[in-house]
């Protein structure tokens, strides 16, 4: 896109956030210059990227001449505000905060507990391989239930978590999904999040998201 603003997105390939941000420029048909901050390599700690973000954690955002954006529920609107096509958030408040407050179950509430952060400091605290993980099939387990319970039962869920359309809160609840597979993580019972996650991942913009397909992941 020639006329778009110049972004530059710090990433790494298996992240929940940034697949968030991925998703929506794909959405929006944005594109971002990756600068990859290795997680792994404990870059996110490092002098460069804490004058980016002091907590960090990736994603960050920036658009040439503006400072950084970070945390991708606000870059999210920020790209919704700025890109306003397609939104991802309905028209109505009253939607606009059920998709809002289905995000927040997901983003706020379910992935900081399983951020590589927290698995350091609870390894330092005796955490092993089999705690760590009987940890992450907790919390994973706790919010994708809740927000099960959620979709099934209120009217306003449609083929996708709010209505006919994709918002805010599928690309949440795909970002712990992608996750929950990346960590080989099984939660059983979730009919309604199967059927909307088969539906956002026949489209391109969660495809192309993939964090197996990005730079970095894998081979094979
Ligand atoms: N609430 C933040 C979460 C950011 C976050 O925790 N990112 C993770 C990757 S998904 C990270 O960079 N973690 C680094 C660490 O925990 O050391 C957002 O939505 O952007």
């Amino acid at each position: 896109m020639a006329d778009q603003p110049h972004f530059e997105l710090f990433a790494f390939w298996r992240t929940s956030a940034t697949y968030r941000v991925r998703v929506a420029m794909n959405l929006k048909g944005l594109i971002a210059h990756e600068r990859i901050v290795n997680l792994e390599a404990g870059e996110q700690r490092g002098e460069a990227f804490l004058k980016i973000n002091p907590l960090g954690a990736i994603p960050a955002l920036v658009e040439d001449g503006f400072p950084p954006i970070t945390q991708s529920l606000a870059i999210l609107e920020f790209l919704d505000e700025t890109a306003p096509s397609p939104p991802l958030l309905p028209p109505d408040p009253h939607g606009r905060a059920r998709v809002r407050s289905i995000a927040a179950m997901l983003a706020a509430d379910t992935h900081p507990l399983i951020t590589p952060r927290v698995r350091r400091y609870l390894t330092a605290q005796g955490f092993d391989d089999a705690a760590w993980r009987a940890w992450q099939t907790q919390w994973f387990s706790t919010g994708l239930l809740a927000v099960e319970q959620r979709l099934a039962s209120e009217s306003a869920t449609g083929v996708y978590c709010h209505g006919d359309a994709v918002t805010t809160a599928d690309v949440l609840l795909m970002s712990i999904v992608v996750m929950t597979r990346i960590f080989k993580i099984d939660v059983p019972g979730v009919p309604t999040i199967d059927r909307i996650v088969a539906r956002c991942e026949a489209q391109e913009a969660f495809i192309k998201a993939d964090p197996m397909r990005q730079d970095g992941a894998p081979q094979g």
